[in-house]
């Protein structure tokens, strides 16, 4: 990471590094989402497909599968987007200035966002799902695969807000809000920025950035992939009561006895 990327980090919680992946590297893992959600291949182990809640509902019937999913998540045992995306070198060589030599990938995702749902995520931090610390050595890769824009509900961010602590979570009194979707009780006075973003544009940020997403109200879809990644050394909150997670993976350096 250069030196004005990692200010720009430290200051406003967030950076985004334009034209990181290039359509030949990323094309393969939308035909990887779509072979999955299509069943022209088996959901690989350890995988959810999360469908949207309108459709789970019936409140929307899709005309097609990919028009139902909302994401999949935790694709540790597929090689093509694991190994193409997760453990991607210069992915790597960035997450390294977060997490230190040794990382582990904690979660990982392909987000769908399709047309004609709700599909909104409300502002929140990361690190309420995560039951481990420092904060200050977990990073999230977000890296469009489709133009991110206002109209099909890009990611907005709070930037600064990762100095504001842990806030207060609860589910928002939405109509249709995903499963495990959690929004900050008090959005603070802040701004919110629009991150609009072509594909191959990945944004790095901290967990305890204010981040969500709006409703797609464009025709087509709005789809993105994202990883966890902490530092291997990261200690267990022993009052979470949580163990790893069979999900997280050593991706580059070694082992540490009492990390995580
Ligand atoms: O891609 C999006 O719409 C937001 C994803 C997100 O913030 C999350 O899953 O934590």
């Amino acid at each position: 990471m250069q030196p004005a990327e990692r200010a720009h980090y430290d200051e406003h919680g967030y950076v985004l590094v334009r034209g990181l992946f290039d359509r030949r590297e990323f094309e393969p893992w939308i035909q990887r989402f779509l072979d999955i959600v299509t069943g022209r291949v088996e959901v690989p182990e350890g995988m959810l497909v999360m469908r949207d809640v309108m459709v789970a509902k019936g409140a929307v019937v899709p005309t097609s599968r990919e028009r139902g999913v909302a994401k999949i998540q935790d694709f540790q045992s597929d090689p093509v987007l694991y190994d193409g995306y997760v453990r991607n070198p210069r992915l790597l060589d960035r997450v390294e200035t977060f997490t230190g030599p040794d990382i582990k990938s904690i979660h990982t995702m392909l987000i769908n966002k399709p047309p004609d749902v709700d599909g909104r995520h409300p502002l929140h931090q990361d690190l309420l799902y995560f039951p481990f610390r420092p904060a200050a050595r977990i990073v999230t890769t977000w890296t469009a695969l489709e133009p991110c824009t206002r109209e099909n509900g890009c990611l907005a961010v709070v930037p600064g807000s990762h100095r504001l602590g842990l806030l207060e979570h609860e589910n928002p009194d939405w109509e249709h809000l995903n499963f495990g979707y959690f929004g900050a009780k008090a959005e603070p006075q802040a701004e919110r920025l629009y991150l609009e973003m072509e594909a191959g544009d990945t944004v790095f940020f901290h967990p305890l950035l204010l981040h969500g997403s709006g409703r797609n109200r464009s025709t087509g879809f709005r789809r993105a992939i994202s990883a966890h990644y902490a530092g291997a050394d990261c200690h267990y909150l022993e009052a979470s009561g949580l163990h790893a997670p069979h999900r997280y993976r050593l991706v580059r350096g070694r082992e540490h006895a009492d990390g995580i």
